[in-house]
């Protein structure tokens, strides 16, 4: 395992360890139901797992609020399964990335009980204090989850930072004493062989420590959404750089960042071989226009052409300096196939085009769990069978402000995080074969239709598809290599690509609507030699013919294949 950038050849698969795969039958996933599944994950053809947060936490959000960094949570497993978890998967030739949630911690963590004791207590700057302002709030800013980003403590009399949710309580990385921890903790993991660290929310760890307030933007909110004083702030790169000296160049492993609202001119900085900190970037510009805003549950502004176009610039101005992250889906994230798909009449068409659009461009795949199968969102009734808090919040939030109950829950419908984290549908028997207890969150009631199980069996499933896509991109490298260039840019409905590399070429056609769509491609695209299609019935020449309801077609133009 000694070879540089080892993971712009494979493909990751993301976990959300609660929702997976339960072995002991308590109704929640575990590291035992992973280690259960690491055939099916070889199967498939992946090469590195990333494990959402595996940590003890008293899970306000679901381990993305850590109590303890050194232990396992428990209703995962111990300390021995987290080992022989890693012990099985390297057996397995998979790598292994754990989910580092270093922003904030739980106000369950021992550093923030202590720090809350008193305003001289050698914890206190672990956080970020302020007296209060008037009265109020030393700043309008509003939480990621709704309300202020400031909660009281009365012991001391002052307001601390808190970003995320009101047990979610922001690190101070001013204080050395934290980065220390911060490298220390990261060392424990490094050392016990874990392959690399996807960083949370890494770019909110410097804010804009004079807490400015925010611009007014929306009259019925009482906070504002403030994101450009906490997002890529001042110190970030000399923190990030500082943490990749002391900790992280030492070792053979990828640092993934979780960069939401970066541009590529900021991935590049963040990127370098040099002078950056992290080997690749989760960039949230294709699937949210504009987080700063904080209005997520708006309608959605998505149009193939913007999709297009921010793909577009990304794959150009990241070529040959860095890499990307393709993805559509994550456990912050709606269900892709219901999001940009047809969930109804086209459901394995859709599924398959996606992934294909995706597949064949340039830089590293990332599949989260369900979506190989095209698992969809789900729509619970009542807002109690809802887990997350973010949706929680936003609900109570919206009811109290006297908005409809009705329209409320169609918005979540269609965009709450609970949409990614419903069981994994192994099969068509009890719970989905997730667990043999009632699940801590509801089954989606499609699990008859939509599971691993039926998958296998059926040659011309969305599983099958993903294998053989994963099964190409080890076969050619003008998957990994090529330069991309957009074809057919002014389409509303056409994503047409290119891949190019010496005298091989690759020419991806997708089609993200419901009709047939004509294409308009010169005469050096026909030919070819078609190696994937979601249709049966296709030329195994590109001979323009239009393409069909969500068709994807792929020809290859060179040596390698055979
Ligand atoms: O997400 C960071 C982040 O920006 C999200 O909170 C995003 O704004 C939100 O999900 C929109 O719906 C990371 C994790 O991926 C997320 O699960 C955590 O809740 C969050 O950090 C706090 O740790
Ligand atoms: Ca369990």
């Amino acid at each position: 395992m000694q070879e540089k950038r080892w993971w712009r050849n494979e493909v990751v698969y993301q976990i959300y360890p609660r929702s997976f795969q339960d072995s002991n039958g308590d109704g929640i996933g575990d590291l035992q139901g992973i280690i259960s599944k690491v055939d099916y994950l070889k199967s498939l053809g992946i090469g590195i797992v990333w494990l959402g947060p595996i940590f003890q936490s008293p899970n306000d959000d679901n381990g993305y609020d850590v109590s303890d960094y050194y232990s396992i949570m428990k209703e995962f497993g111990t300390m021995e399964d987290f080992d022989c978890l890693l012990e099985t998967y390297h057996r397995a030739g998979i790598r292994v990335i754990l989910d580092i949630v270093v922003n904030h911690t739980s106000d369950e963590h021992p550093w923030f009980i202590e720090a809350k004791q008193s305003r001289d207590n050698p914890y206190r700057d672990y956080y970020i204090w302020r007296d209060p302002k008037d009265g109020h709030e030393p700043c309008n800013w509003e939480s990621v989850f709704s309300g202020s980003v400031w909660r009281y403590e009365e012991e001391t009399g002052q307001y601390v930072l808190h970003l995320y949710s009101r047990k979610q309580i922001d690190l101070n990385w001013e204080t050395e004493a934290v980065r220390q921890e911060v490298y220390k903790l990261s060392k424990f993991w490094l050392d016990k062989g874990v392959d690399g660290f996807r960083l949370d929310t890494i770019t909110t760890i410097s804010k804009d420590m004079n807490f400015p307030d925010a611009p007014v933007v929306n009259k019925g909110h009482e906070f504002q959404p403030a994101v450009q004083y906490y997002m890529d702030g001042p110190e970030i790169m000399r923190y990030l750089r500082e943490y990749k000296e002391k900790v992280l160049k030492n070792y053979n492993v990828v640092i993934i960042g979780e960069t939401p609202g970066c541009t590529p001119k900021e991935a590049l900085e963040y990127l370098d071989e040099d002078t950056g900190a992290m080997d690749l970037a989760i960039q949230w510009e294709h699937i949210e226009k504009d987080p700063g805003s904080g209005e997520k549950w708006d309608n959605d502004f998505w149009t193939v052409s913007y999709f297009k176009k921010i793909m577009t610039k990304w794959q150009t101005e990241l070529y040959q300096k860095a890499w990307n992250v393709l993805y559509l889906s994550n456990h912050d994230q709606p269900r892709q196939v219901s999001r940009f798909g047809d969930t109804k009449k086209y459901h394995k068409e859709s599924a398959k085009m996606l992934a294909t659009c995706m597949h064949m461009m340039q830089g590293t795949p990332f599949v989260y769990q369900g979506e190989e199968i095209g698992m969809t969102n789900v729509a619970f009734d009542d807002i109690e069978q809802y887990r997350c808090v973010e949706t929680r919040n936003m609900y109570a939030a919206e009811i109290e402000r006297g908005e409809n109950r009705e329209e409320v829950m169609a918005r979540i419908h269609k965009k709450s995080r609970d949409n990614a984290r419903t069981p994994m549908q192994w099969d068509d028997g009890l719970y989905a074969g997730f667990s043999t207890a009632e699940p801590w969150i509801g089954v989606n009631a499609n699990y008859v239709r939509i599971n691993v199980k039926q998958q296998m069996e059926d040659e011309n499933s969305i599983l099958r598809y993903y294998q053989r896509l994963i099964a190409l991109r080890k076969k050619l490298s003008v998957i990994t290599e090529g330069k991309y260039e957009l074809l057919m840019p002014e389409d509303e409905a056409v994503f047409a690509y290119s891949r190019i590399m010496g005298d091989e070429k690759l020419l991806v056609l997708t089609n993200f609507s419901g009709q047939d769509r004509n294409l308009d491609l010169d005469a050096s695209w026909i030919g070819g030699r078609l190696i994937i299609s979601n249709y049966k019935e296709v030329s195994e020449n590109n001979e323009n013919q239009p393409l069909r309801p969500y068709e994807a077609r792929v020809y290859y133009w060179g040596k390698q294949y055979d």
